[in-house]
């Protein structure tokens, strides 16, 4: 029966009569029915990728496009006048992660079905997911952001598992979602859940009763840790997740004949930064339970389990005092006392140590001492890992480091948002490269050719337009697609430095009111959610939210600069904002960013980069040329050395760069306080000043010039075309296949 025929029989009448919830629904019980007959990857070994995060976006259209069933099925709504963009819109977006991290274990999820390799990953079912974001006052404000529904693609199982917490007992249920690969077989996302969690304690906002915990364990991903409270929770879900994972694992195994000494060679667990790390010894300790020696059991686990890092900033590197442990998950900690004896016996650096002299447990010392592999993000981070940061873990174990550059996925990257470009790639370079991304390649031979690099301009002015109607519909927002798109969208932190760019906007705005206009006008849009105990990230939010209403309200700037920040950016937002943009800015303080992800994905729907030599930019560099892209700002090496000895002090920029001080104190000008709020703007102007841990300051005269360069070179459109075009052409080797089959190669080895 074809798409049509099963649609009308679903929906007892003909689809033209239907509305968009109705085809919707109808729809999803079609693609889920197509999902389940697919044959499931199977092998002896099977990867586990355990993570807190999983973002995996709205699934509709991604799985018709896996299935194949994409465009078909958008034809057959067309014809019956309806809009597949609206019907998406009638999926609550899963927001089951905070940003990067997450976002990639979605895309690995895609890669691995598609490559065809057994691999499952094991995540908890937040309710509430991220908390949505809203402004008021010019203010974020959190609120729940309820995502499952009655029909959804979470399908609940019978698969229940017993979890320990201090004092009581609980049961996890696991659900499962299907991931379908690109033409092939499919894998599962399997979250863990609890029957009793009650989303009515949540009150104003998103608070409630954190000690609650069976009433609260998997309302929200990373419930608010600003208090002992708040920490207890996430080592409670942290725990749920692994030992429900753990048991799930070895049930696994058995049944495929595994006799636990020889689980290595039934499943590797991929430990997805330190948050599922006391699958360690959790895992230990379900060994001993039945029956392995202690010594056996650690063997075993090691040789099991691998650990990917994603930051190095210290204050996300967890650590957990011991007594935390002691008071929620208390079997765990005699196992943790073992294996950092066992360090400790052999290591008499102190540095290493699992638990620390003030009684800490370092979850990372965990992963590096007991996995059998360690790699970072992208070549740089790798390297910051082994020279710096983990320098000590390196010269103990050179073995276990391994670099896997980030990748993301085409099919929703490319395929699904950026239908345009897409078909012009089909038309001009055929269809391999959806299978095989290094294919992209091809379209070097169009670099001089006119036709086609028109072409590509046309398509990047009809995604601003598509981009303009959206916005103005889902909020209200006007956009001129005649301007120059710069965006800048990722959680919002301080090393990230959206800060950095708000302060090119006064310095611009100030240069506009004194006579000086610039060479093209400009749209810079930002989109990020701060975490809610981050008090600096909410004030930077303020500073772009006030400018923003004081642009839009000046009609002597308003023609030149325009100011956006999208509320509650996600990943659908993302998919919006990525085919419509000129300039992606990428400007972290060099050495901080591990990799970025946004970065590929800009680069591959044909947007110029303007970024610091930090995380997989210095591999976009690599690939696309100095012509190719905006590069600016001090050195990894130059950063490290200023934080080693101390020497960067914000006020001397302050005192010594006029436009420096101008853009500062604007901050707490007569004008911004009449739009913002003074205590939030002061505070914000001190910390640049005062301290500024992320140089903005340092590189603020580099950024400017390099920017202003960005900006004439767009007015040379042939030029700028043939940039978006070698940018494309080169994002192959940013493809999650790519990153997924070095995974396999080096790490996993199904
Ligand atoms: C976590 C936290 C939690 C506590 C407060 C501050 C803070 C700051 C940063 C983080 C980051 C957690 C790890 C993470 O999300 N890393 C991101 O991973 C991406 C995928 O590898 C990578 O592209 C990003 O560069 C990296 O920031």
């Amino acid at each position: 029966m074809n798409i049509q025929k099963k649609l009308e029989n679903y929906l007892g009448k003909p689809i033209a009569q239907a509305a968009d919830k109705e085809i919707y629904d109808g729809l999803l019980t079609i693609v889920q029915e197509m999902a389940s007959v697919k044959e499931r990857t199977d092998s002896k070994k099977k990867v586990y990728y355990i993570s807190a995060e999983f973002l995996i976006g709205k699934l509709l259209s991604n799985n018709m496009i896996n299935l194949g069933i994409y465009q078909e099925v958008k034809e057959m709504l067309d014809i019956n006048g309806k809009d597949i963009c609206r019907i998406e819109e009638m999926e609550a977006e899963p927001s089951l992660g905070n940003g990067g991290l997450g976002r990639l274990a979605a895309c690995f999820l895609d890669s691995m079905a598609t490559l065809g390799l057994a691999g499952d990953g094991i995540g908890l079912n937040y309710h509430l997911g991220l908390f949505k974001q809203k402004f008021e006052n010019h203010l974020q404000k959190e609120t729940p952001n309820p995502w499952i529904t009655e029909n959804s693609w979470l399908k609940k199982t019978d698969v229940t598992y017993p979890v320990d917490f201090k004092g009581f007992q609980v049961t996890a249920r696991m659900y499962d979602i299907e991931v379908t690969g690109y033409n092939n077989r499919s894998n599962r996302l399997h979250l863990f859940d609890l029957d009793s969690v009650d989303e009515k304690i949540v009150t104003d906002g998103i608070n409630f009763n954190k000690e609650d915990i069976e009433k609260n364990l998997t309302l929200f991903l990373y419930p608010d840790d600003s208090d002992e409270q708040g920490r207890l929770l996430r080592i409670y879900q942290q725990y749920f997740m692994v030992s429900a994972g753990a048991q799930l694992i070895l049930d696994e195994c058995i049944a495929k004949g595994c006799s636990l000494y020889d689980l290595p060679d039934y499943a590797v667990i991929q430990i997805n930064d330190t948050h599922p790390t006391m699958v360690i010894p959790e895992l230990i300790r379900l060994l001993v339970e039945r029956g392995m020696e202690m010594d056996d059991a650690i063997d075993v686990v090691s040789r099991t389990c691998a650990y990917t890092n994603h930051t190095i900033l210290a204050e996300a590197l967890e650590k957990w005092p011991a007594a935390y442990l002691k008071k929620a998950v208390p079997q765990l900690m005699p196992i943790i006392e073992v294996l950092d004896d066992k360090v400790r016996r052999k290591f008499v650096d102190e540095s290493v140590a699992i638990i620390d002299r003030n009684d800490t447990v370092h979850m990372a010392h965990i992963d590096i001492h007991y996995g059998f592999s360690v790699n970072g993000v992208a070549a740089l981070h790798t390297e910051i890992l082994k020279n710096s940061e983990l320098n000590h873990f390196y010269n103990i174990y050179p073995q276990k480091f391994n670099n896997k550059t980030n990748g993301i996925t085409f099919r929703r990257w490319l395929l699904h948002c950026n239908p345009l470009l897409t078909d012009f790639l089909d038309r001009t370079i055929g269809e391999g490269y959806k299978t095989d991304a290094a294919e992209l390649e091809k379209l070097l031979a169009y670099k001089d050719d006119k036709k086609i690099l028109h072409k590509l301009l046309e398509i990047k002015h009809k995604n601003k337009e598509f981009l303009a109607d959206y916005l103005k519909e889902a909020q209200g927002i006007e956009l001129n697609p005649n301007t120059i798109f710069d965006i800048q969208v990722k959680r919002l932190h301080e090393y990230k430095r959206q800060q950095l760019n708000a302060l090119y906007i006064i310095d611009k705005y100030l240069e506009i009111k004194n006579g000086k206009i610039p060479p093209a006008p400009v749209t810079a849009i930002f989109g990020a959610k701060a975490a809610p105990a981050y008090v600096i990230a909410k004030d930077i939010i303020h500073l772009i939210l006030c400018l923003q209403e004081i642009i839009d309200h000046d009609p002597e700037v308003n023609p030149y600069l325009k100011v956006v920040m999208v509320e509650n950016y996600n990943v659908t937002m993302a998919g919006k904002l990525i085919p419509a943009c000129d300039i992606s800015e990428q400007i972290s303080l060099a050495s901080k960013e591990a990799s970025g992800t946004g970065n590929m994905k800009f680069m591959l729907n044909g947007a110029v980069t303007l970024g610091t030599e930090d995380g997989a930019n210095v591999e976009i560099h690599e690939a696309v040329g100095d012509e190719n892209i905006f590069v600016f700002g001090a050195s990894s090496d130059e950063v490290i050395e200023h934080y080693a000895k101390s020497d960067y002090v914000s006020r001397d920029y302050y005192e010594n760069n006029p436009s420096v001080k101008a853009a500062i104190d604007f901050i707490t000008s007569e004008k911004m306080l009449a739009t913002g709020c003074e205590e939030n703007l002061m505070r914000l102007k001190n910390e640049l000043i005062n301290k500024d841990w992320f140089m903005t300051l340092l590189d603020f005269d580099s950024y400017k010039e390099t920017k202003e360069k960005a900006l004439t070179t767009y007015a040379d459109r042939m030029t700028w075309a043939k940039m978006m075009l070698v940018n494309i052409a080169k994002a192959g080797f940013f493809s999650s296949d790519r990153t997924i089959e070095e995974y396999n190669r080096d790490i996993w080895k199904l």
